[in-house]
């Protein structure tokens, strides 16, 4: 992050600019168009970073960004793979709709792991909102389909799902089943998103775990967490560039306020 600040302070030479904006997940093409950049402003820090930025925020002028507004009778499901920071941000969701007069409920579809439960219930505690939990083992589906029918006095509905990798079969074929199962109670609701939690430090992989998710069910919009302790945060302009799903928010911190609705050009400024 800030990489200009570093590239003017240490007077990096091409090779290293390079390596710097690899290293924070900028893929070549980016770092090409970036660095063509410096070459031809080299004097000032403050007018290369206008260029740039300039140029990125025309190139995805076109792009959809945040979007989020909190609304009665919407379901959220918070899906990704293991330790993407799924049951953080459904605490830092909780809050967010708390704080607009929403009274949300949440589903624990994670039946695998009884520590996986009491994480949420944690959250659930804390923030007096009320919690369905399967038993152990129990078919996610099952454990939704009637977290769903409990929850018909709440505006919002959020689901934590159990971490999977993309490439496990298993695992996202329940996902599907879970997505489908929730399309059969859809008078129910107004809205229904599924968000894929990224953490930031995956980089660039982080485009196999889309498509990978994406095979199997919509992507309504991306959460990408850890942006606090990430140095790939530069991996976000490939995401954004080659996939239509909007990033809806950035979790940048464990605390429950640690949660932003993505801005393109606030990230320019962090990222530039
Ligand atoms: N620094 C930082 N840590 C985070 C953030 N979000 C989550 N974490 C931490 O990352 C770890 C994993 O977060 P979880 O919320 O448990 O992730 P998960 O996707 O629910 O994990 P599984 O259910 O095991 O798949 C925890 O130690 C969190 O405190 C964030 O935005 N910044
Ligand atoms: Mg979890």
């Amino acid at each position: 992050m800030f990489f200009l600040k570093k590239i003017f302070q240490k007077k990096l030479n091409v090779d290293e600019t390079e390596d710097l904006l690899f290293e924070n997940g900028v893929e070549p093409k980016f770092a090409e168009l970036i660095i063509s950049k410096i070459k031809d402003n080299t004097s000032n820090e403050e007018d290369v970073k206008k260029v740039i930025k300039k140029e990125l925020l025309t190139k995805f002028a076109e792009k959809k960004f945040g979007g989020f507004s909190p609304q009665s009778k919407s379901l959220y499901i918070i899906a990704g793979n293991n330790g993407s920071g799924k049951t953080t941000f459904i605490g830092k969701f909780i809050n967010l709709f708390q704080k607009n007069g929403l009274n949300p409920a949440v589903i624990a579809a994670d039946t695998f792991r009884a520590a996986a439960i009491d994480q949420l219930e944690h959250f659930t505690k804390k923030f007096e909102v009320p919690i369905h939990k399967g038993n152990n083992m129990e078919d996610p589906s099952a454990v939704i389909f009637q977290g769903i029918d409990k929850m018909k006095e709440n505006d919002v509905v959020i689901i934590d799902t159990s971490g999977r990798q993309h490439n496990n079969k298993n695992l996202m074929a329940e996902l599907k089943k879970i997505s489908n199962i929730i399309s059969k109670k859809s008078d129910q609701f107004n809205l229904i998103q599924t968000f894929l939690t990224l953490d930031a430090n995956t980089g660039l992989a982080s485009k196999h775990i889309i498509e990978g998710f994406r095979e199997y069910i919509t992507l309504d919009g991306i959460i990408l967490n850890k942006v606090d302790s990430n140095a790939k945060y530069g991996a976000l302009l490939t995401i954004i560039n080659d996939f239509e799903i909007p990033v809806v928010f950035e979790g940048y911190g464990e605390g429950m306020s640690d949660l932003r609705e993505f801005q393109f050009e606030e990230y320019l400024d962090r990222l530039i």
